[in-house]
């Protein structure tokens, strides 16, 4: 997982040198993969949805610091992580659906 993310970096940075680095989630089978997904602050997480029934990203600290909308198969949502932190997530639909941002 941490491989993953360091391999997209330099793809994102080539292709957009100003903007925030980038990183995926992906949603299927009602599995966040990776579970845990550590990145650099500043980084985008983008969690897309190739499941074949809604799932949400809702984050589990109180109050909650980010909430997708609904995301239909294919739908995906953004969120830039600025703080190093471990941010805890778990989808709004079913909530044993659970996942981990780490940001360094
Ligand atoms: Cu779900």
């Amino acid at each position: 997982m941490l491989r993953r993310a360091v391999l997209a970096l330099p793809v994102a940075l080539a292709a957009r040198p100003a903007r925030a680095a980038e990183a995926r989630v992906t949603i299927d089978n009602f599995v966040f993969t990776p579970a845990t997904l550590t990145i650099p602050s500043a980084t985008s997480v983008t969690w897309a949805n190739h499941d074949d029934i809604p799932h949400s990203v809702v984050s589990a600290n109180r109050p909650p610091d980010f909430k997708s909308p609904v995301l239909d198969t294919d739908e995906s949502f953004a969120r830039v992580f600025d703080k190093p932190g471990t941010y805890l997530y778990f989808c709004g639909l079913h909530p044993h659906m659970k996942g981990t941002i780490v940001v360094t």
